[in-house]
C-alpha cells in the first residue's frame, strides 16, 4: 500500500470532515469510529503519515510512538476501560494491508470494548 494524503484519516488530520475526537496530543489523535464493531470502538492514528502499523513502528521517531502509545493508554483509561484501574479491558486491533483487510491507508489502531471481544478465529 502506498500513502495517499486524501485518505480519510488524512482528512480528518487536516480538520477537512469532522470526527467524533476522543483524545489528542502533539503526535496522535482519537476518535470513534463511524461505523462501531462494539459499544466502544475508538481509533487512534499518529499525525504522521504512515500507510500501516509496520511503516509506523519501523520509520516513526521515539517520540511519535511513545505520545502515540500515552494516547492509547489515556484513552483506555478515560473511557474506563483499563484493567490498572478497574475496567474490564479491550481488544486492539492494527490491521495492516490486504490481507489484514486494511481499508483506510493511514496507520490506526482499533481499541475495542464494551463487551466480550469472543476468541480470535480467522
Ligand atoms: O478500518 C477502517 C475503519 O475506519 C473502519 O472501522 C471504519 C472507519 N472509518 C472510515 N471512515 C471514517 C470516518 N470518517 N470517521 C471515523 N471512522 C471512519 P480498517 O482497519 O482500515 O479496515
Amino acid at each position: 500500500m502506498t500513502y495517499d494524503s486524501n485518505n480519510v484519516f488524512a482528512r480528518i488530520l487536516r480538520g477537512e470532515i469532522p470526527a467524533t475526537i476522543v483524545a489528542q496530543n502533539e503526535h496522535a489523535l482519537a476518535f470513534r469510529d463511524i461505523n462501531p464493531q462494539a459499544p466502544v470502538h475508538v481509533l487512534v492514528i499518529p499525525r504522521g503519515a504512515y500507510v500501516s502499523y509496520d511503516d509506523f513502528a519501523a520509520n516513526a521517531a521515539d517520540a511519535e510512538i511513545i505520545g502515540f502509545n500515552r494516547l492509547a493508554a489515556e484513552v483506555a483509561r478515560s473511557e474506563g476501560l483499563s484493567l490498572a484501574h478497574g475496567g474490564s479491558g479491550f481488544r486492539a486491533i492494527a490491521n495492516a494491508g490486504p490481507h489484514g483487510m486494511q481499508e483506510v491507508p493511514h496507520f490506526h489502531l482499533h481499541l475495542l470494548a464494551g463487551r466480550p471481544m469472543g476468541r480470535m478465529v480467522s
